[in-house]
């Protein structure tokens, strides 16, 4: 369900998208980084099911950092522009207990994208992952119902 991108406002050091021209609100507005389209959440904080349920409303999923390329990309935008460390990712283990993969496309978690000592599954209740660089990059596992910002991704690649 790839949807047509509209660039909406090129009055800022980067040019920002919506799927839709009747967008909801000011919102959702997409960034364009690498070859791909995000939403970065950087006010509102919600638990993974309802930053997943969001993305779905724009057309959406939660980021899925399933390259090299695209996890240095959009890490040197969160820093270059300043935004908070902490997103959650579509990456979970809801599914096997143990075995975090990628949503929708279940493809594994890459092994070397933890962060230090992750994922320990602290008290066996934590299924969500979210991203975070500060001292180190890399994913954590945490409690789904943590509240925290999120990054949506278009399905859509820039051709
Ligand atoms: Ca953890």
């Amino acid at each position: 369900m790839a949807s047509t991108v509209h660039p909406i406002d090129n009055n800022t050091n980067f040019t920002v998208y919506s799927t839709t021209k009747a967008a909801l609100g000011p919102k959702p507005l997409f960034t364009q980084i690498g070859n791909k389209f995000y939403f970065i959440e950087t006010e509102v904080k919600k638990n993974w099911h309802d930053a997943y349920a969001t993305c779905r409303q724009m057309g959406a999923h939660l980021i899925s950092l399933n390259s090299a390329d695209e996890r240095i990309a959009v890490t040197k935008f969160l820093q270059d522009n300043k935004i908070d460390t902490f997103y959650w990712t579509s990456g979970n283990d809801l599914r096997q207990q143990g075995n975090h993969v990628w949503f929708p496309t279940t493809d594994t978690v890459d092994v070397d994208i933890w962060y230090p000592g992750e994922p320990n599954n602290v008290a066996g209740k934590e299924h969500c992952d979210i991203y975070r660089y500060d001292i180190h990059l890399g994913l954590n596992d945490l409690k789904c119902e943590s509240q925290e910002r999120y990054i949506c991704e278009l399905p859509k690649h820039v051709n």
